[in-house]
């Protein structure tokens, strides 16, 4: 091997390097109109008064309260720090001025654009929610935990065929890695996956 294939390797692998770790976002007006649906969906999930507006209190604090609602106070607390933060990076950030209510067309515009934020990072997340909802720690969601975060995502469908499609490996039991990996292809994946039901259906 040259020098000059031997740098372009390295050049190469250092490229994806970096896309590994650094690419969650490079959408700007590009998100599909598949992945908008999803979007729309949970935008509905928050919009609790159908004013067609998100605000901070419905994204932080009336979450929180249907957490409140299922899980014990530290664990809905935690989802309140998680969401906090979620609202203020993906959301209420630089990019859109701070503000903090949002019509869905506003919503989209600044979820298209691309923020300072890892792959890593945003695994992170998954995983701490799956924590939250892991009752019994014992590194698995059971039907009856995961109906706890069907209900603060307001879900108003039969939970057993959700909680089936999630369970990939129909052993009754979602892993970290199940529910991890549905909850970032909801989030990052432009095409259809079967387990976009993870955070439920409202009918
Ligand atoms: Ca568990
Ligand atoms: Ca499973």
């Amino acid at each position: 091997m040259s020098s000059i294939q031997l740098i372009s390797l390295l050049l190469l692998v250092a490229v994806q390097a970096v896309n590994s770790s650094s690419i969650v976002k490079n959408y700007k007006g590009k998100f599909t109109s598949y992945r908008i649906t999803k979007f729309k969906a949970f935008f509905d999930i928050i919009d609790v008064d159908e004013d067609g507006v998100v605000t901070e209190k419905e994204f932080v604090d009336l979450t929180t309260k249907r957490a409140q609602n299922v899980l014990p106070s530290w664990r809905a607390m935690a989802w309140n720090g998680m969401f906090s933060n979620a609202f203020r990076v993906w959301w209420s950030n630089e990019y859109s001025n701070n503000k903090t209510a949002f019509t869905f067309e506003d919503m989209i515009r600044v979820h298209e654009i691309d923020i300072p934020i890892t792959t890593e990072e945003v695994s992170q997340i998954s995983w701490n929610m799956f924590g939250t909802f892991d009752i019994d720690c014992d590194g698995k969601l059971t039907i009856d935990e995961y109906s706890k975060f069907l209900f603060v995502h307001r879900n108003t469908a039969e939970i057993q065929p959700i909680f089936g499609a999630i369970d990939q490996n129909a052993n009754g039991v979602l892993d970290a890695e199940e529910f991890v990996s549905a909850y970032d292809l909801y989030w990052y994946r432009q095409e259809f996956s079967t387990t976009d039901v993870i955070i439920g259906k409202r009918y």
